[in-house]
């Protein structure tokens, strides 16, 4: 698909009322209760919804940069995920070490700089994971950094709970889930703090009935759920997830058609993480084609984490899901904007259109296929958040 399916409006006019879109058209059409609103011109720039980031990880303590040097020595990413060894080690049992021994000020401090890296290609709403806790208190001062980084950037942040991220080295996994897990969720969520549940449903992780204990918590605290399934092999996740009717199965380089079946029954979307697939070596890449035929909304994100996908940039992630996994420059535009939102749970982001809110990117380019094509290039020329202009 090529040009058309955007839904490219050539010399347009968007007028912008409060924090909402009041009118988007060809600027000929536009009505005449709008003629004396202030105008600014863009001198024919292309306008897009601004972008959604919707899955980092931005929240946490140090790097994984000897992993990197380990991977590049011959060491799998699962491989060194099993041996857990502590900080040195890596696995993401190294960064929860880090991540529990860093104060809340340096926590917000990096994730605050991560954040304006995506911010400054145009993301207007990024989600941002807890699960480097794997303790109460560092799952609730994650979800706390993660708030904070809207209190002080004009972005939306929505926050998941992953607190069954990775086992913690004090002790088995049912006991993690049943002492932990579940009682931080339940506070998390009495403090504001959750707009959805996450989980790893993987060999190195969680089973898909530690998951289901998870989730069926979510379901009493009325939470939305999401999961990162079917990333390193396939048992199982894609279909629990879809059970649960969850808002989107992450990764799934692993699923089946029969998987993708079962996604499109139930409305999850597939979020491609192409930056994980290309930092571990990854071969196998995900159904798109079974996607596409059984009807499967894709989106793309950065998965920014220190470990499996240290990428800082959503433009990259979509050249990569298109170089990478096949998408085309329609569906990766799509993939960081009205797919994106639906695997958020948000309806009024994502499209232009009247009464959605006013997020919007405004790129030196003409053509939306650039945003796709170039590879660290970044043509962002400015963005719209909630109706006003943002640095
Ligand atoms: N899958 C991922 O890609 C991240 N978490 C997950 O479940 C990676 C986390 C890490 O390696 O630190
Ligand atoms: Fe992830």
């Amino acid at each position: 698909m090529t040009g058309s399916g955007y839904g490219l409006i050539s010399d347009a006019a968007i007028a912008i009322q409060d924090a909402s879109v009041a009118w988007v058209g060809p600027r000929s059409n536009l009505p005449a209760e709008y003629a004396d609103f202030s105008r600014r011109g863009l001198d024919g720039r292309l306008v897009t919804p601004g972008l959604i980031d919707c899955h980092t990880h931005i929240v946490h303590g140090g790097n994984r940069a000897r992993e990197f040097e380990m991977r590049l020595e011959g060491a799998s990413y699962e491989e060194i995920a099993r041996a857990g060894g502590g900080r040195a080690g890596g696995g993401i049992v190294s960064t929860v070490s880090a991540t529990r021994e860093a104060s809340e000020e340096t926590l917000l401090k990096t994730a605050l700089s991560r954040a304006d890296a995506l911010i400054a290609e145009g993301v207007t709403t990024i989600e941002v994971k807890s699960g480097y806790g794997l303790d109460r208190d560092t799952e609730l001062k994650m979800l706390r950094v993660a708030r904070a980084i809207a209190a002080q950037r004009p972005v939306r942040v929505l926050t998941s709970f992953l607190g069954a991220h990775a086992k913690p080295k004090e002790m088995d996994a049912d006991t993690y889930i049943d002492t932990i897990c579940l009682p931080t969720l339940q506070e998390a969520h009495a403090e504001g703090l959750v707009d959805a549940v996450d989980g790893f449903c993987e060999g190195i992780a969680f089973s898909p009935d530690q998951i289901a204990r998870v989730f069926d918590k979510a379901v009493e605290l009325g939470l939305p759920v999401k999961l990162h399934a079917e990333q390193l092999s396939n048992i199982g996740g894609t279909a629990l997830a879809a059970r649960y009717g969850a808002l989107s199965a992450d990764h799934v380089e692993y699923a089946t058609e029969t998987d993708a079946e079962a996604l499109a029954q139930a409305g999850t979307v597939a979020v491609l993480l192409p930056g994980a697939y290309y930092a571990i070596n990854e071969t196998q890449a995900p159904p798109v084609d079974a996607f596409r035929k059984c009807g499967v909304p894709m989106a793309v994100g950065t998965d920014w984490n220190p470990g499996s996908s240290p990428l800082g940039s959503l433009l990259l992630a979509m050249n990569m899901s298109c170089t990478l996994f096949g998408l085309t420059p329609v569906e990766a535009l799509a993939g960081t904007t009205r797919n994106a939102a639906r695997a958020l749970g948000l309806s009024d982001v994502g499209t232009i259109a009247p009464g959605q809110r006013a997020d919007l990117a405004v790129w030196n380019a003409a053509d939306p296929a650039e945003l796709s094509y170039g590879i660290g290039i970044n043509p962002l020329y400015s963005r719209i958040v909630a109706g006003r202009e943002a640095p």
